[in-house]
C-alpha cells in the first residue's frame, strides 16, 4: 500500500500495449498504482484482446487504464499523445516485431521500428520534457546477429542479420544518442526472446504449442517448421516486463541485457511441448526431408517447410544478464521447462474450449 501511495503520481505511456509485452507491462504497472495510457492502432477488427481484462470504463471514478489510437508512423499523433497524457515514463514497445515478416516489409519495419523511436524521442524534446520523462526502448538480442562471442552481454558488438534487426539497431543508437546529447533518461533493454501463453501465434514457440494442442484435439495433422536447429535463450514475458520497469527506476539511464543464460534449440522445444501432451517425438531423415514422428503411432507430426527458412537467420543466441542481476537485482524466475509447460497447458485448454482466435495455419 505504501508503495502505491508513493507511486500515485506515476503515469506511464506504453506504445504496443496490445502486444504480448505491452499487456503484461500494463498489468504490472497498474498493480503498482500507476495511471497507464496505452497506444493502440486502429484495426478493422478488435485487437485489444490481451488488455480487455484490464479495461475499466473511463467514466467510472478510479479508472487508471486508458487506451488511445495512435501509430509510430504518425509524428503529430505522438506529439499530441505525449502532450495530453503527460507521462513520467514512456515504454516504447510498439514495433513490427516479426523477423521473417521484416524481409517482406523492410521499409515499413524501418519506418515503425527505427523512425518510430526517433519520432517519440523528438516528441519528448519538442515538448521540452527531456528532463522529466524517462524513456525505455525495447531493444533486442537480434542486434547481435551471427555473433562469435558467447554469451552476449552489453559490450558484445552488434551485427544485425535482418531488416528488423537493422531497424532496431538505429533505435538502439538513437536512444543512446538522445541520452548523451540532451541528457535524457533514455535506456535500452536488450531483451532475449521471451514468451508466454499470449505470445503472438506466428512466433515459433506459440506456433508449436498451438499446434501441439490442435493435434492433440484432432484439429490439425502436421506442424510445419523452418530451421529447427536454431537456438534461443527463451524466458517468460512476466519476468521481463519487471526488468523493463527496474531499468527505468534505476538511478541513472543505462542499457541492460535481460536473459536467462540458457539456450535451447527449436527442436528441443518441439520435443518438450509434445511430451507435455503425452507424446514422444522421434526424428527421421535429414535436412528439409526431416520428419518428427509420433514414437507410438508413427504419424508424421512435424515436417520441414523451406518457406519458413529466412534469407539470413541467426543460428544461436544466449545472454549474460550479470549486469542486470548486480545493478538492478533482476533475474528470471521462470525456467525453460515451466515456460513450455505453461504455454502447452494454456493452448490445450483453448483448443478444448474451441477458443482459437482464428483457424488459420501460421
Ligand atoms: P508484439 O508483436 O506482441 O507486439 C507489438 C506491438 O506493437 C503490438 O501492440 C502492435 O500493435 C504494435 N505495433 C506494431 N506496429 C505499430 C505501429 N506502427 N505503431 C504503433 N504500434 C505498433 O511484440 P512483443 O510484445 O513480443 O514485443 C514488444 C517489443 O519488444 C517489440 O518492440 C519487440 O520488437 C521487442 N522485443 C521483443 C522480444 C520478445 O521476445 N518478445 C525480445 C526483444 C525485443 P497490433 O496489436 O495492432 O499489431
Ligand atoms: P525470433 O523469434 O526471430 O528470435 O524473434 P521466432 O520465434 O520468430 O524465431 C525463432 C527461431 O525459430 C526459427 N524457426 C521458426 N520461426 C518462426 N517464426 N516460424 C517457424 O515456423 C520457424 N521454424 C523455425 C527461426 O528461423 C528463428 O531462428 C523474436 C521476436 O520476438 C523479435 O521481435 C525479438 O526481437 C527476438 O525474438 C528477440
Amino acid at each position: 500500500m505504501a508503495d502505491k501511495v508513493a507511486l500515485a503520481d506515476k503515469v506511464a505511456l506504453i506504445t504496443g500495449v496490445t502486444g504480448q509485452d505491452g499487456a503484461y507491462l500494463a498489468e504490472l504497472l497498474l498493480a503498482k498504482g500507476y495511471v497507464v495510457h496505452g497506444v493502440k492502432r486502429r484495426s478493422s477488427s478488435f485487437n485489444t484482446e490481451r488488455v480487455d481484462g484490464l479495461y475499466v470504463d473511463p467514466h467510472e471514478s478510479g479508472a487508471r487504464f486508458f487506451l488511445h489510437h495512435g501509430d509510430l508512423t504518425d509524428a503529430t499523433n505522438l506529439i499530441r499523445l505525449v502532450q495530453e497524457t503527460k507521462p513520467s515514463e514512456i515504454y516504447n514497445l510498439g514495433a513490427q516485431s516479426h523477423v521473417q515478416v521484416s524481409f517482406e516489409t523492410p521499409e515499413y519495419t524501418a519506418n515503425a521500428d527505427a523512425l518510430g523511436t526517433l519520432r517519440l524521442l523528438e516528441a519528448i524534446r519538442i515538448l521540452g520534457l527531456e528532463k522529466s520523462v524517462r524513456f525505455y526502448q525495447a531493444s533486442t538480442s537480434e542486434l547481435y546477429g551471427q555473433v562469435r562471442e558467447t554469451p552476449q552481454n552489453e559490450a558484445t558488438p552488434f551485427q544485425p542479420r535482418s531488416p528488423y534487426a537493422a531497424a532496431k539497431l538505429y533505435a538502439y543508437w538513437i536512444t543512446v544518442n538522445y541520452r548523451q546529447a540532451y541528457g535524457m533518461f533514455a535506456a535500452n533493454g536488450i531483451l532475449f526472446n521471451h514468451e508466454s501463453p499470449t505470445r503472438g501465434e506466428t512466433f515459433v514457440t506459440r506456433k508449436i504449442t498451438r499446434a501441439v494442442a490442435a493435434i492433440h484435439h484432432g484439429l490439425q495433422d502436421t506442424l510445419y517448421l523452418g530451421n529447427i536447429d536454431a537456438r534461443r535463450d527463451w524466458g517468460h514475458a512476466r519476468d521481463y516486463v519487471e526488468g523493463m520497469w527496474r531499468i527505468l527506476q534505476h538511478g541513472e539511464p543505462d542499457d541492460f541485457v535481460l536473459a536467462t543464460g540458457e539456450a535451447h534449440s527449436v527442436r528441443e522445444f518441439v520435443e518438450l511441448a509434445f511430451a507435455e501432451a503425452g507424446r514422444t517425438i522421434r526424428w527421421q531423415g535429414r535436412g528439409a526431408d526431416e520428419v518428427g514422428v509420433d514414437a507410438v503411432t508413427g504419424a508424421a507430426l512435424v515436417r520441414i517447410d523451406p518457406r519458413y527458412f529466412r534469407p539470413t537467420d541467426v543460428d544461436a543466441l544466449v545472454g549474460d544478464a550479470a549486469k542486470a542481476r548486480n545493478v538492478l537485482g533482476w533475474s528470471h524466475t521462470i525456467g525453460f521447462r515451466d515456460l513450455v509447460a505453461e504455454m502447452v497447458r494454456a493452448d490445450l485448454a483453448r483448443a478444448a474450449g474451441g477458443r482459437w482466435r482464428d483457424g488459420r495455419s501460421t
